[in-house]
């Protein structure tokens, strides 16, 4: 909190020295949906400022601020932890502000700089608050009535999947979030089946576009959907117009219920992942209970599909409840969902996976998988079980020509350190590489494809050592 007290008083210093402020964020859905609460502050403070939204943070763009001229305060959101001495170095000068939720850098730095760190107060960034969370945080500090804004702070904790607790709950500083948000009537906890869309579109839809969790068959696939309602004796339409969940009886909705954990049973998934289809949903009560903003992953996902897109003002303006917005977000997302679906599909297929013994590589690459999508792809593998064996996952995508993205993610195997393999095998084939722990990636020469997996297969066999 101390920490926060900091922040907040440098951002009115800031303020009141009048040079308008820079704000910098990450394109994803956190980075998104903190940008939009600095954005909600600044205006409200009438002070004058100046959005852009970054992949990263590296020189070239570090440059590119420091020769603007009238400028001279900058807030990094969602980013800038990992790099704190360059900036310090490249803006020489500048009031600087970092709020970030990523593993800081392991060095001292001096300078004119506040950083707003969970990582430095023993506090898990991974999984206990996001950077949205805690920009939030700042915000209320400043003004008690930017509770309303909480929402947002759960919105991006949701979608950097830091909902880690039981039955997809939020733990950490984020449940000190939700529980205020819940005490306010802002936001509403409950537990419920985990379909996308739930609330929002006809149960069929919920069905075909859930991606996490998936469903083998039913995934990406509208008609096999509408055939396994009618199988299981739930009438999917009613006078040609398709039902909703919220059209169901009680009945209907414990046969749904114990039908889906029963067709993933038998499909071979552990009892344990198939109940996973129940958790916690965190429901907005300022928005009406049958907008796709109502159920805060939706709204995640819609913010992340913009971003994924690059449509970054569509994002801040649905956040901050632009209704035009919503429309367009809406058919961003349903095209990446689509596509998600798709690509899932031939994993789950084995179309593009091969089995290396000690983790799965997915060739993504064979099958024009984007860059941009691979590491939602990687992802949603290890979270939802959807290949046999709990292995590590390494991704394979298309990146600029003459070039291969990668996407791992270690599932299960905490053993395993993917930022030092990654590092290590990109290096030994001319890429770069690294990330966290648990999920981590690289760029590597295209021809190096194979040479690169046999050194990810070589580092894999030491950690299985010791
Ligand atoms: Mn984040």
């Amino acid at each position: 909190m101390r920490n926060i007290d900091e922040a907040v008083s440098y951002l009115l210093d800031m303020i009141r020295e009048g040079r308008p402020i820079l704000v910098i964020s990450h394109y994803d859905a956190d980075g998104l949906a903190a940008a939009a609460i600095m954005v909600k502050v600044l205006s409200d403070l009438e002070a004058p400022f100046h959005l852009k939204i970054w992949h990263q943070v590296d020189d070239i763009g570090l440059e590119s601020i420091s020769s603007l001229e009238g400028y001279g305060n900058v807030i990094f959101l969602d980013m800038g932890s990992g790099c704190k001495s360059s900036i310090v170095r490249k803006l020489k000068n500048w009031h600087i502000l970092i709020v970030d939720h990523h593993e800081p850098e392991d060095v001292e730095v001096e300078g004119d700089v506040v950083e707003v760190n969970p990582h430095r107060h023993g506090i898990d960034g991974g999984i206990e608050i996001s950077s949205s969370g805690l920009i939030y945080l700042v915000a209320k500090r400043l003004d008690s009535r930017y509770i309303r804004l909480s929402h947002l702070a759960i919105v991006g904790a949701l979608a950097d999947r830091q909902d880690k607790g039981d039955k997809h709950s939020l733990i950490g500083l984020n449940r000190f979030i939700v529980e205020e948000a819940v005490q306010s009537g802002i936001v509403k906890e409950e537990l419920s089946l985990r379909l996308y869309g739930l609330r929002s579109k006809p149960l069929v839809k919920c069905l075909e576009q859930s991606i996490d969790p998936y469903l083998p068959g039913l995934t990406g696939n509208e008609i096999a959907c509408y055939r396994f309602l009618k199988r299981i004796g739930i009438e999917p339409e009613v006078n040609g117009k398709l039902r909703m969940f919220s059209s169901l009886s009680k009945d209907e909705v414990k046969l749904l219920v114990t039908s889906l954990i029963k067709y993933l049973i038998d499909l071979g998934f552990p009892s344990k992942v198939a109940e996973d289809i129940i958790g916690y949903a965190y429901l907005i009560n300022i928005t009406s209970s049958s907008s796709p903003l109502h159920d805060a992953r939706e709204f995640a996902s819609l913010v992340n599909a913009c971003g994924r897109l690059g449509k970054y003002g569509l994002a801040i303006a649905l956040c901050l409840g632009d209704k035009e917005a919503l429309e367009e977000a809406i058919k961003a997302s349903n095209e990446y969902r689509s596509k998600l679906a798709r690509y899932l599909n031939k994993v789950y297929r084995g179309d593009i996976v091969r089995d290396e013994g000690l983790f799965y590589c997915i060739e993504g690459d064979k099958a024009g998988i984007e860059e941009k999508i691979i590491g939602a792809i990687a992802s949603i593998v290890s979270s939802s079980k959807l290949l046999p064996d709990d292995k590590p996952v390494v991704a394979l995508a298309l990146s600029r020509k003459g070039y291969l993205k990668v996407s791992a993610r270690r599932g299960s195997r905490n053993d395993i350190d993917l930022n030092d393999i990654m590092k290590k095998a990109a290096e030994a084939v001319g890429g770069v590489g690294g990330g966290h722990q648990a999920a981590a990636g690289a760029l590597i020469p295209a021809y190096a494809k194979e040479d690169f997996i046999k050194q990810v297969k070589l580092l894999m066999r030491g950690y299985r050592h010791g």
